[in-house]
Parts: structure tokens; C-alpha cells; sequence
């Protein structure tokens, strides 16, 4: 049977987080209890043993129920903490999910950096992972068109170092200052607080006309990359240029870059839209489950590397965080890998707590003059102060792996006690020195800057266009289709003209025929012109195309096996196996959830399949195929509305459907494909998708599984 998030969920979470090994799980032990340890009984916060916790203290008795009494201690207590559970949520990212995993290396950057993280290949460093939309509230939807956070908590053994990134290399401002205005204009509206979760309003797009240097930024957020398939199947960027010191004192400008071994996937709009609704949990889902299925994800983490003499040999400014550094230019080196294996154990404590500062950095890697970057430095650890108090950083999932001692003491919540007469340095007793560089201590480049005090940018921060355009163009004509419709439907929520029409204009620097077809649907001024010229260049790796998979893979895809009673049961159990057997989770939807008979079989000699769930339970949008056999069921089926509409949407989806046997004609009338020729002689066809072989062979279940692994949405 198919392993389902809730089957289980608890118990094979808590053996997992035990049973792997990982210094930070280690760590996390002694903050750990357990409500399934059955020797535990339940206890007041001051330890007491509890009677009840049902009944408030009061004046009572069998026939009459008096007031309650304010004396009542564990009532109180109850209350009060139930009172006080919520802390602010982030002020961006709030809706996040979160594992624990590892990271290697498996090619030393010694040459470039002397950190230990990125120079020791026989280490294993602990993570967390959090994954997160940007603009919606804690409680908002997974699946909504929006930028990703993909941030890494790395325990080194030389301390915390953060990389809090996002799925799309670039940012919308190239200046920190600008940010609350960004998120202001994204974030629902002032007056009445709508839409949730959307850019898809006035001030978002007024935002996005008034900052040309947001151009590029928003060109990615139409394309497929804002609505992903998985945190799984996405790329994460550091976006941010830092920089690495070897040991010869050298300085490299750096990019982070983490590229799914899955490829990178995404949703289709309307998908999407009907998800966020349906399943809104649907990629918290997707990670726990996976990982529960020890299907874990895995990402090769790569390094893009400039020496300083080459800061300006570029025509963009390397430092400015609206632009990519293109492939062709700068090669990516992969030389590491991060794995998630482990689901937390509590989401508030760990998922919700964890804390990231783009400023925590280790030894050998440091800061460049980034002024986004700069900007971030001082906001995290800034908001962190507001969210979790001064002592944050004493959180289990917070604290480093490595010793942690220093002078800063006191403040709300402290829980270290460190011992000793001084809390000050230089001492009399030389008590914690700080450390030399020879010992490990951290060692601050030092750089030579002269200038001038200005609020300005350098002139090549003004350059707003070439990689927009570059973008586009390297699109393949699905992605560029689908860019011109989300931003047919972003510019449709817009009501007003101001702000659509100008946004059409704007598009005209980009690509002419983008900027009339958007215009023409959204009641925009059809341009006849371009403001400037596409220079059609292209660069790799922006279209997800390049990153498909080397071998076409099933591997952890969700695939519905519809049946009603009747159903053919060599079909049912070829396909399941097939599917399986490739890595693939099958899940068997029924007609009902109770027991479900083969043709051949009763209810009243045999126990039937009992599926994982019914019809009306589930929708096809939360599969990523599906197959119905053949058999004598299929004329319940026809009769069966949402049966109809789980084929003819999953194949409106461009999803991967396969059928045998007599499930062959109901498919495709499902699909409504006048003119399409399905086979009826026994061979296999494949049509839009569509696998249908009229008898059961074991050919049949391998061209399902082949046909599913290569269909759109799978590439
Ligand atoms: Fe963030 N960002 N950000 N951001 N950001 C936060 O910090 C901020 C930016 C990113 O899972 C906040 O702990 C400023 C770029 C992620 O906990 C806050 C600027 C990128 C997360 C903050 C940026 C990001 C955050 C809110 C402009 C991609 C979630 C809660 C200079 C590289 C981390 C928090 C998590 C969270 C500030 C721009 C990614 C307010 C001022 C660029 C993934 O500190």
C-alpha cells in the first residue's frame, strides 16, 4: 500500500530523527522528551504531578456547579501559556517547511578558501533547511506564484554559517534601503489587507514600473520558476556575491549555487490556483513525505568564482544582486552535496525557531561590498530581536555544534550560566581570551577603501535590461508562453489602467511581440515599437530545460491507480508494481475507501483492495499521473462524474495518463481527443501523453512507466 503522509507519520518520524546519525541531532537530544514514552506522566511547568487537567478548581457538587476558584494554580498555568503561544510571525517568509540533513564535499575549494566546510572532504556537516514563500501569512497557501526561500543553517565545526537564499538568482532592489518598500508594495494592501499571498494586485505592478531595476527580478517571477513543482525540484541561489580567503591570503568574489538532482520542476498555472485551495500544504506535504518514503532530496552545490583582479571586467557590476552571473562567463564548479534525511520533530520549536543571519559566516568565507548584502547583515539579526528576544541564538536548533563562550551576557530568557568572577576582557585573570589566527580565529580581509560619502550607485548599477532580455531569450517556447500568461493574469487582477498600461510599456524593452500579445490581453496600449531592441542573446541555465536529469527519472512521483469494483487485477497489480519498482509512490484512488473487488471477486469471499483514498477525497492535481486498468469497472467510471473529470483535468495538466484494456476508450473519451487513433490491436500508442494499450502485457506497464518519465511534466 501506498505510504501516505499521515500513516504512520509520528513514529517513523521520531525513529528516524534517533536512529541518523548527525552531531546536531545529537545535540538536540538533552532538549528533547518524548509524549509517546509511556513511563511519562503529565506534570505542571514547576514539575508538580497533575491529577486533572480537564476541571478548573471550583465550589461544586453532584447536583449543582458552583463558580471556579482563581486559586487554581495548574488552571492558570494552563491558560496562560495557551495565551502566550504565538510569537510574531517572520515579517517575510513566514510560511515555511524544514528538514535536517547533511552536507559534503566531494572536490576540496582549497585553491580558493581555507573553510573548513569547503575544504574537508572527509566531513559530514549538519543542516537545516528551510524552505518558504515570501509574501504570504504563516496560514497562506504553498502553491501560489511567488519567489522561494531555500536557507541553510550549515553547524560547522567552526560555527554557524548561514546561506539564506532564495529559487531565483536575482533580487528586485540592489539596495537594502529599498526594501520595506518592496515588501510593502507586494504585501496584501493598506486600506483593506487583500489579496493574500499574491502579486497579482495595483501596488505590487506600480512597484515593479517605478523600479526598473526590478525588471529583471519580475521577468523570473512570471516564468514557471515562481510556481514549483517541489522544494525538492527547485534550485537555490545565494543570490548575494561573497567572497572566500585561501590560505595564501587571496580574496574570490563568490556565488552560491545548489542544483536539484531531480531537475527542476514546476506546476502548471492552473494547477497551481486549484492547489493552493485543495491542498494548500501541498509542498510541506511533499517534503515530509519523501522524506518519510527515504526518497530524500538531494541538490550538487556549486561555486561560481572571480578573482579580485577581475571585479570589473564585466559589463554589469558584479556586486549588484539584480544580475546573474552568466555560465559562459563564469562556469559553475560543483564540488559538494546537501542531502535532506531527517523530518523535524516539533515545527514550532525547530522549523518555526530556527533563526538565519545572512551575517553568520565561518572562517574563510566573508562579505563583499554587496550593498543588499550589507543591508541583510544588519536585518536578521535585527529581526530575530523581535521575534525570539535577545538570547536566540540559545535555542537548540540555534546554537552551534561547536563551543560557544564569550562576555555578552544576561538579557530576557538567558539560559547559559557560565561561571566565574569576570565578565569582561582584557581581565586580570586572561579569562576567555579571544583567539589567534593560528588557533582558528576568524580573520577580517583587509581591503584598502577610499571615497567619497553619497547615496548613489555606481554606473553600471543603472544598466536595468540586457539580462532581462537575456532571460526571456533563453527560454524555451513553453516557458516564454507561459511567462505571457502569467503576466496576461497578473495585469488582468490590476484595475488600475495607470498601472497595467504602464507595465505593458515596460515591456516593450524586453521583447515587442511579449509586450503586444500581454497588452492586447490585459486592455494595454498595443505597442508597434520597441523601446529598445532585443540583442538575442541567449545564456545557459536559465531555462529549467537545462536542467533535466540525465536519465529521465520517476523516482518519488505520485501516481493515482483509479478502480471501482470490477476492476482488472493483473492490470492493477502490473502497473503498481511497475511503478514501484521505479521508484515511484502508486496510490490506489477507489471508488470508496472501504474494500474495493476485482472482477472475479465478492465481498463475501474475499478482502478486496482497500485504497488509499476515494474519489471525492483527493483531486487529480495532487498526483503527478495517472493509470486506470481495464476491466468491467470502467462502465461505473463513465457514470461517475469526478471520476471523468480526475482524467480529463490530469490531461489538461499535460500529465502522464496511461489505461489498458478497456479503460483505453474511456480515457479517451474523458480526454474528449476527437480524431486521436488509440490503438485497438494489442500494440501500445502513445498520443498527447497518453499510453493506452488495449491488452495487458508487461510491455505495457514499461511504456506507462517510460511514457510518464518523459512526459512535459516530468522534463
Ligand atoms: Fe530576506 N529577510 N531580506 N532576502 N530572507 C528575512 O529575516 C531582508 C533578501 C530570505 O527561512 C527576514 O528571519 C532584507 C534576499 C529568506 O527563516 C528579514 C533584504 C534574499 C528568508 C529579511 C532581504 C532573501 C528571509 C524576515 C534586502 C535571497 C527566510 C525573517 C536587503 C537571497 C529565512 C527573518 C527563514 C527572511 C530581510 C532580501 C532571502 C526581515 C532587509 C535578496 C530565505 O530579516
Amino acid at each position: 500500500m501506498a505510504s501516505t503522509i499521515l500513516a504512520g507519520g509520528i513514529s517513523k518520524a521520531k525513529e528516524t530523527m534517533s536512529s541518523r546519525h548527525s552531531k546536531k541531532i545529537a545535540d538536540l537530544a538533552s532538549d528533547t522528551k518524548d509524549v509517546h514514552d509511556k513511563s511519562r506522566r503529565i506534570t505542571s511547568d514547576f514539575g508538580v504531578k497533575q491529577t486533572n487537567t480537564d476541571d478548573w478548581l471550583k465550589v461544586a457538587s453532584e447536583d449543582k456547579t458552583g463558580p471556579m476558584l482563581l486559586e487554581d494554580p495548574f488552571a492558570r498555568e494552563k491558560i496562560h501559556r495557551f495565551d502566550h503561544e504565538r510569537i510574531p510571525e517572520r515579517v517575510v517568509h513566514a510560511r515555511g517547511a524544514g528538514a535536517f540533513g547533511k552536507f559534503t564535499l566531494f572536490e576540496s575549494a582549497s585553491d580558493v578558501s581555507f573553510a573548513g566546510v569547503l575544504t574537508d572532504t572527509s566531513r559530514e556537516t549538519p543542516v537545516f533547511v528551510r524552505f518558504s514563500t515570501v509574501l504570504g501569512s504563516r496560514g497562506s497557501a504553498d502553491t501560489v506564484r511567488d519567489v522561494r526561500g531555500f536557507a541553510i543553517k550549515f553547524y560547522t565545526d567552526e560555527g554557524n554559517w548561514d546561506i539564506v537564499g532564495n529559487n531565483i538568482p536575482v533580487f528586485f532592489i540592489q539596495d537594502a534601503m529599498k526594501f520595506p518598500d518592496v515588501i510593502h508594495a507586494g504585501k496584501p494592501e493598506p486600506h483593506n489587507e487583500v489579496p493574500q499571498a499574491q502579486t497579482a494586485h495595483n501596488n505590487f505592478w506600480d512597484f515593479q514600473y517605478m523600479h526598473p531595476e526590478a525588471t529583471h527580478m519580475f521577468m523570473w517571477t512570471q516564468s514557471d520558476r515562481a510556481i514549483p513543482r517541489s522544494y525538492r525540484m527547485m534550485q537555490g541561489f545565494g543570490v548575494n556575491t561573497f567572497t572566500l580567503i585561501n590560505n595564501k591570503g587571496e580574496r574570490h568574489f563568490v556565488k552560491f549555487i545548489f542544483t536539484p538532482e531531480l531537475g527542476v520542476h514546476s506546476l502548471v498555472w492552473d494547477e497551481a490556483l486549484k492547489l493552493a485551495g485543495q491542498d494548500p500544504d501541498f509542498h510541506r506535504k511533499d517534503l515530509w513525505e519523501a522524506i518519510e518514503n527515504d526518497g530524500y532530496p538531494k541538490w550538487k552545490f556549486g561555486i561560481q568564482v572571480i578573482p579580485e583582479s577581475k571585479e570589473n571586467d564585466f559589463e554589469f557590476d558584479i556586486l549588484d544582486a539584480t544580475k546573474v552571473w552568466p555560465e559562459e562567463l563564469v562556469p559553475i564548479r560543483y564540488i559538494g552535496q546537501l542531502e535532506l534525511n531527517c523530518n523535524p520533530d516539533e515545527y514550532f520549536a525547530q522549523t518555526e525557531q530556527i533563526a538565519f543571519c545572512t551575517s553568520h559566516v565561518v572562517p574563510g568565507i566573508g562579505f563583499s561590498d554587496d550593498p543588499l548584502l550589507q543591508g541583510r547583515n544588519f536585518s536578521y539579526f535585527d529581526t530575530q530581536l523581535s521575534r525570539l528576544g535577545i538570547n536566540w541564538q540559545e535555542l537548540p536548533i540555534n546554537r552551534p555544534v561547536c563551543p560557544v563562550l564569550n562576555h555578552n551576557r544576561d538579557g530576557a530568557m538567558r539560559h547559559t550560566i557560565t561561571k566565574g568572577t569576570v565578565n569582561y576582557w582584557p581581565n586580570r585573570y586572561e579569562a576567555v581570551p579571544p583567539t589567534s589566527v593560528k588557533e582558528g580565529g576568524y580573520v577580517d580581509y583587509p581591503k584598502k577603501i577610499a571615497g567619497f560619502k553619497a547615496r548613489m550607485r555606481s554606473k553600471k548599477f543603472r544598466e536595468h535590461v540586457n539580462q532581462a532580455q537575456l532571460f526571456y531569450n533563453s527560454l524555451s517556447p513553453p516557458e516564454k508562453a507561459h511567462v505571457q500568461a502569467a503576466l496576461g493574469f497578473e495585469l488582468d487582477h490590476c484595475d488600475d489602467p495607470v498601472v497595467y498600461k504602464r507595465l505593458c510599456d515596460r515591456l516593450t524593452e524586453i521583447d515587442l511581440s511579449l509586450a503586444q500579445n500581454v497588452a492586447e490581453l490585459v486592455g494595454g496600449d498595443v505597442p508597434q515599437q520597441a523601446k529598445r531592441e532585443n540583442h538575442g542573446k541567449r545564456a545557459k541555465g536559465l531555462s529549467q530545460m537545462d536542467y533535466m536529469p540525465s536519465e529521465p527519472t520517476i523516482a518519488t512521483r505520485r501516481v493515482a491507480i483509479i478502480i471501482a469494483d470490477g476492476y482488472d487485477a493483473v492490470a492493477y497489480n502490473g502497473i503498481k508494481a511497475a511503478l514501484s519498482a521505479a521508484g515511484a509512490i502508486p496510490f490506489t484512488i477507489g471508488s470508496r475507501r472501504n474494500p474495493i473487488f476485482a472482477a472475479g471477486e465478492s465481498k463475501e469471499s474475499d478482502k478486496g483492495v482497500t485504497p488509499d483514498h476515494h474519489l471525492e477525497g483527493m483531486r487529480s492535481t495532487m498526483f503527478d499521473s495517472i493509470f486506470v486498468p481495464g476491466g468491467s469497472h470502467v462502465e461505473t467510471l463513465r457514470k461517475n462524474g469526478r471520476a471523468l473529470h480526475w482524467v480529463r483535468e490530469a490531461f489538461g495538466h499535460l500529465k502522464a495518463i496511461g489505461a489498458t484494456g478497456e479503460a483505453v476508450a474511456f480515457v479517451k473519451d474523458a480526454c474528449q481527443l476527437p480524431g486521436v487513433q488509440f490503438s485497438n490491436s494489442g500494440e501500445v500508442v502513445d498520443s498527447y501523453g497518453v499510453v493506452t494499450a488495449s491488452q495487458v502485457s508487461p510491455q505495457s506497464f514499461k511504456e506507462v512507466v517510460k511514457m510518464a518519465k518523459g512526459a512535459k511534466d516530468f522534463v
